[in-house]
C-alpha cells in the first residue's frame, strides 16, 4: 500500500457537497482515507474570473498503480457530473493527484508530483495540515518550505 495524497477542488453547485460526495465516493471504491485536511475557502488561481472554490486535501492508502487509480479517479468526477470543460475553469468537482509515495513520474497523461504542487497555496495549506515534514521527491523541499515559498493567494480555513 503506498501513501497518496490528493487535491479535491470544487466551485459550482453545492460545493461542499461536492466534496463530501467525491470522498464517499473514493471510498465506495475501495480506496481507504484515513485522514482529511480542513475544509478551505481559496481565491481562484490560473483564472481568476470564476468563483472561489472550496478546497481539501485528503490522504488516502491504495494498492492501485498510478494510472489505475487516475482511472478511478476520473469515473468518480464522472459520475458526480464533470464534464469537459475550460481548462482549469469552473468545475463541479476536481479530483488531482498530488503525491503518491516517493514517486515521480511525467506521462502525458499523468504527471506526479502534479507540477503545481509548489506554486499553489490553495494546495499547501491543507497538504501542511497533513504532513508539513513530507518531502517533493525531485526537488526534495519540505511541504512546509514549499509553503513558506509561496506570495499571496488568499486561503481561509472554513
Ligand atoms: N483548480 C484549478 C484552477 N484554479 N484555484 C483554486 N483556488 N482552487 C482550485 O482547485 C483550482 C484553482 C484547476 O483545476
Ligand atoms: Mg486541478
Ligand atoms: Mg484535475
Amino acid at each position: 500500500m503506498t501513501a497518496v495524497y490528493l487535491s479535491l477542488g470544487s466551485n459550482l453547485g453545492p460545493r461542499e457537497e461536492m466534496l463530501r460526495r467525491a470522498l464517499a465516493a473514493l471510498q465506495d471504491a475501495g480506496l481507504a482515507v484515513p485522514r482529511v485536511s480542513s475544509l478551505y475557502e481559496t481565491e481562484p488561481q490560473d483564472l481568476p474570473d470564476q468563483p472561489w472554490f472550496l478546497n481539501l486535501v485528503a490522504e488516502i492508502e491504495t494498492a492501485l498503480p498510478p494510472l489505475q487509480l487516475l482511472d478511478c479517479i476520473q469515473r468518480i468526477e464522472h459520475a458526480l457530473g464533470r464534464r469537459r470543460e475550460v481548462d482549469k475553469g469552473p468545475r463541479m468537482i476536481d479530483i488531482d493527484i498530488l503525491l503518491y509515495g516517493s514517486l515521480a513520474i511525467d506521462t502525458p497523461r499523468l504527471a506526479i508530483p502534479h507540477p503545481r504542487l509548489a506554486s499553489r497555496r490553495f494546495v499547501l495549506e491543507p497538504l501542511a495540515e497533513l504532513a508539513p515534514d513530507l518531502r517533493h521527491p525531485v526537488t526534495g523541499d519540505t511541504v512546509a518550505e514549499m509553503l513558506k515559498a509561496v506570495a499571496g493567494q488568499t486561503v481561509r480555513r472554513v
